[in-house]
């Protein structure tokens, strides 16, 4: 059964030139992209959307790089979504993301890597939901 993921280019991506990179990455994943769009997140809007990591010491700088400058957000669908875009941009911090991976081939540090991915099938519709109305959707 295909289900949703949830992704975003992070700003240093997309200023840096690989979003054409990153989105073929995902068509050639067996992604289907069913909702994009560029934008930039308010640091109120980047506070809510990391409202989980409130209390990690990183909260007050991940905010202000999300919103620091454009970003890509999409809707993902294929079978698996989740568990196999996280294979597909690798490990949370570059420096241990397998080789080939987006965030081993994009991303420059722990903050600034490359992309986000929803972590489970709930968060995914959480956040898809937080960018996308069903009109976004096809
Ligand atoms: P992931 O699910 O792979 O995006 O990773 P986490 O949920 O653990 O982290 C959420 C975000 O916090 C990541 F985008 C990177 C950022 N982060 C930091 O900036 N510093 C850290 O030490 C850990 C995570």
């Amino acid at each position: 059964m295909s289900n949703i993921t949830f992704t975003m280019i992070k700003p240093t991506a997309v200023a840096n030139g690989h979003t054409g990179a990153i989105l073929q990455k995902i068509n050639e994943g067996g992604f289907r992209i069913v909702a994009l769009k560029k934008l930039r997140l308010s640091k109120q809007e980047a506070e809510t959307f990391y409202a989980v990591h409130k209390e990690r010491p990183f909260y007050g700088e991940l905010t202000d790089f999300m919103s620091s400058g454009a970003i890509i957000a999409a809707v993902l669908e294929r079978n698996n979504a989740v568990s196999d875009y996280r294979k597909l941009i690798g490990a949370t911090n570059p420096a241990d993301a397998e080789k080939g991976t987006i965030r081993n081939l994009f991303a420059t540090d722990i903050q600034a890597n490359a992309v986000h991915g929803s972590d489970s099938d709930e968060n995914a519709i959480i956040e898809s939901n937080f960018f996308f109305s069903e009109k976004e959707r096809f």
